[in-house]
Order: C-alpha cells, then sequence, then structure tokens
C-alpha cells in the first residue's frame, strides 16, 4: 500500500479509527523518498550563532557572525534608516512586485554610491545593475552569469583566505574556485608580494575575485599604492576583476574611501564586475538587500548583458523584496537621510575601532607577552587573531565566547562591558 493510498484512507476514518493513524504515517515515513539523505556539517559561520543560542551562560559573547551591535550589545536599527522607515510607512505604498531587476532608481542610487556621484559609467549607461537578494544573492547571480556567458577560462581565483561561502557560491554556479596568496600568518598583514606573484600566474583570461574593502575574514586590505599596483597585474594578465563590496563605510567610516579600489580599477579601464550589501553599512541584514553590477563598452552592450540577468533571475526568485531597496532609495536620495547615513556609518565604524584599541590594552593589561598589534592595525568587521583551532576551542569550551574556527572575531560583537572578559579569556587560551 502506498503512503497517498494510507493518506486517503485516514481522512476518512471515524475518530477511534484515527487513533490508529500514527502507525500508519509511521509507516508511511518508514517508505520515504529521503531514507538516504545525509546530514551535512553546520554552516561554518552560521553554525556558530546557533550554538551560541543554546549557551546558558550569561556571560556568552557571540563573536562569529559579522553583525553590528551596539555597545549595549544590541542590534542596532540605524537612526537614518528608522527615519526613511517613517517616511515610507506614511506615503502608503502599495505591495505590488518590483520589477525583475528591482527599481531603477534604486539601482542608479547604488551603482553611484560604488562608482561615483560623477561617474561617467553611471552617465553614460554604461552599468548594468539589478537588485540583488544582498550581497550573497548578488554574487550568487553574477556567478550564473559568468557561468553561462563569460567567454574565457570559467575558474573563479579567490584571495586565500577569502569569505567562506565564496567557494559554495562558485561551485553552485557550476565553476571552478582556485586561490591567490593574499595572508601572511607571520606578520598578520598582507602578503602582497605572494599575491602579485600568484596573480601573475592565473591563467589569463580568468576571473579574479577582489574584497573592495575590509577583506573578510582578515581585516587586512592593500595600501592605494598596492591597489594601483594590482590594478596593473590584473590588467597584464587580461582577468575579469570581480569585486565584493559588502563594507563600504566599513572600513574606514567614509564611504567614497572604502571605495577607492572599485573606482581605481574602472579609471584604469577595468570593465569590473560589483556585488553589494547594505546589510551592514545600513543595518539591513534580514531585508536582503544590495546590487549587482557589470560594467560594459557601450550602451549597446549594457542592453544585452542585462537580458540574460534578467533570465537568470525570473526562475530563480522572479523579483526582488521591496522593503529594504526602498530604505536605501529613501537613504541614498534625500540629501539630509543621506548625511544622516553618513554619520551612522562613521559611529559605527568609530565604535568598532575603539574596541580594537581596548581589547589590545585589555590583553596588555592581562600580561600578555604576545604581539597583538594586528588587532588594531587590521580594519573593517573583523578581526584574524591568529588564535589556533584549538584556543578556539577552549575559549568556547571555558568561556562561551564564540567565534569560527580559523580564529576570526566580529569585532562589532565587543562592548565595553565584555572587552574585559574577552582580553582575560584570550590570554588564558593564548600564555
Ligand atoms: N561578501 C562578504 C565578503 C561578506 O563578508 C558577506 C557577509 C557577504 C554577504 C558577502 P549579505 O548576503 O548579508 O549581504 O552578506 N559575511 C558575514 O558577515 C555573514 O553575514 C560573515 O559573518 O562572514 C555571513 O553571511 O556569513
Amino acid at each position: 500500500m502506498n503512503h497517498i493510498f494510507r493518506r486517503m484512507l485516514c481522512s476518512s476514518l471515524t475518530s477511534a479509527q484515527r487513533s490508529a493513524a500514527p502507525l500508519l504515517s509511521a509507516a508511511a515515513r518508514n517508505s520515504s523518498f529521503w531514507s538516504g539523505v545525509e546530514m551535512g556539517p553546520p554552516d561554518a559561520i552560521l553554525g556558530v550563532s546557533e550554538a551560541f543560542k543554546r549557551d546558558s551562560n550569561p556571560k556568552k559573547i557571540n563573536l562569529g557572525v559579522g553583525a553590528y551591535r551596539d555597545d549595549a550589545g544590541q542590534p542596532f536599527v540605524l537612526p537614518s534608516v528608522h527615519k526613511a522607515e517613517m517616511k515610507i510607512m506614511s506615503a502608503g505604498l502599495n505591495k505590488e512586485y518590483a520589477p525583475i531587476g528591482g527599481e531603477a532608481d534604486f539601482c542608479t542610487a547604488s551603482a553611484k554610491l560604488a562608482l561615483g556621484e560623477d561617474s561617467t559609467v553611471v552617465r553614460d549607461g554604461l552599468n548594468v545593475t539589478i537588485q540583488g537578494i544582498s550581497g550573497t544573492g548578488s554574487l550568487r547571480v553574477g556567478t550564473a552569469f559568468l557561468s553561462k556567458w563569460f567567454p574565457g577560462n570559467k575558474t573563479v581565483y579567490l584571495p586565500k583566505p577569502s569569505w567562506g561561502n565564496h567557494t559554495p557560491i562558485v561551485k553552485h554556479a557550476g565553476m571552478e574556485v582556485g586561490g591567490y596568496r593574499y595572508y601572511d600568518a607571520g606578520t598578520c598583514g598582507l602578503d602582497f608580494a605572494g599575491a602579485v606573484e600568484d596573480i601573475k600566474k592565473i591563467p589569463e583570461g580568468s576571473i579574479i575575485m577582489l574584497h573592495a574593502c575590509a577583506h573578510n575574514p582578515t581585516g587586512v586590505d592593500p595600501t592605494a599604492e598596492q591597489w594601483k599596483e594590482l590594478s596593473e597585474v590584473v590588467k597584464a594578465k587580461k582577468l575579469l576583476p570581480f569585486f565584493d563590496m559588502a563594507y563600504q563605510g566599513f572600513a574606514s567610516g567614509d564611504v567614497d574611501k572604502d571605495a577607492f579600489a572599485v573606482r581605481q580599477f574602472i579609471a584604469d579601464g577595468h570593465m569590473i564586475l560589483l556585488s553589494q550589501s547594505y546589510s551592514k553599512n545600513m543595518g539591513l541584514y534580514g531585508e536582503r538587500t544590495g546590487a549587482f553590477t557589470v560594467v560594459c563598452k557601450d550602451k549597446d552592450e549594457a542592453a544585452r548583458v542585462e537580458s540574460p540577468i534578467k533570465i537568470i533571475v525570473r526562475p530563480l526568485y522572479s523579483n526582488p523584496p521591496r522593503h529594504g531597496a526602498r530604505i536605501v532609495t529613501q537613504i541614498l536620495n534625500t540629501p539630509e537621510l543621506r548625511s544622516e547615513w553618513l554619520v551612522d556609518v562613521k559611529t559605527m565604524a568609530d565604535r568598532i575601532i575603539t574596541m580594537r584599541t581596548q581589547l589590545k590594552d585589555g590583553l596588555t593589561k592581562e600580561g600578555s607577552s604576545l604581539n597583538w598589534q594586528h588587532i588594531t592595525d587590521q580594519i573593517g568587521m573583523f578581526c584574524f587573531t591568529g588564535m589556533k583551532p584549538d584556543q578556539v576551542e577552549r575559549i568556547t569550551k571555558e568561556f562561551s565566547i564564540y567565534l569560527t574556527k580559523d580564529g576570526r572575531i566580529s569585532m562589532a560583537g565587543i562592548s565595553s562591558s565584555n572587552v574585559g572578559y574577552l582580553a582575560h579569556a584570550m590570554h588564558t587560551v593564548t600564555k
């Protein structure tokens, strides 16, 4: 008897007869299609938050996921975002579908935020920009586009290390992953010579992923001069640069400064791809708001490139969510709100910088003889502490401090009330 027939039988039973139903449904479950499904590992980053939630220690700290907290350890709704939401609510907008690629105003404002208010690319209509499902969705649509249409070597070269989700995103799109040296564990800084050497060895006509600013997980960015040199090397190798910009404003507190690399590459004539996220710089994590851009040769090419991107989006999720995009548009296109937002971004970036100093000072006070200079040298949301996997395991077990296995801590999860406890715990497991 198959399970569909059993279910039909159950629905025609009296209540007394139905008490036997659990037996029937258990039997139906035994013949499930899914008995061969295997349990996978928890997500390397979001799995840390799940473990944190299960911990009952009142002193617990979650430094896993990169999500900004205020100094009281609470999620932060930016005042500018709150005001934009009020305006949107009072406008009594409807809930109709957005276009496949999102609203044009949102796309133009996003492209200008990244490429510059006076960008000639935007002025001349050389960019195709669509609203993506935040940074992740934008990267996923971008890689799907590359997988189908990139004429060169379908391998994406990532910095070593890179954000943990880059590899699965590229693989989901059916492309290969390669790598280039980026981080020097000896100095806790950039291995610039290694990066240049490796990039020079990448086969011509491949794709290179670059973190536009506030590199995740290392917190280590090239200097302006180094970016210029990288731009030349990338050009000489005819590589397609795909910028992931998830932290515009979070590195320096200044959205224009943080867009330096993207704008330099464009000025040098690169036809870049770009993913943007508003999760961090507007705190719109759960609103899933971002953008994907392709810079094209001319307007005609841009029109052709937009078409397959929409064809990719339509069967994936049809069209993007509206609320977050409305907030972004409202903020970027209303001068007073925009100025207020820039202050909010700086407030977040500055709080993180203060926590870096306090953590380093705390370790010195604890009597640590290790060199923790990299805590203040690194920038953005994360610090790559250099803690080894066994030390990470200990700090979690003994102190209920949660972080990813690679020793990365989200600086945004530290506050003036827990920084002392963290410094004590870090010293205890590293001495
Ligand atoms: N790119 C990079 C480099 C990122 O660090 C992140 C977020 C994203 C995607 C893209 P979203 O889809 O929300 O726009 O972000 N990375 C994390 O902050 C976290 O949100 C992190 O803790 O590494 C994540 O999803 O893993």
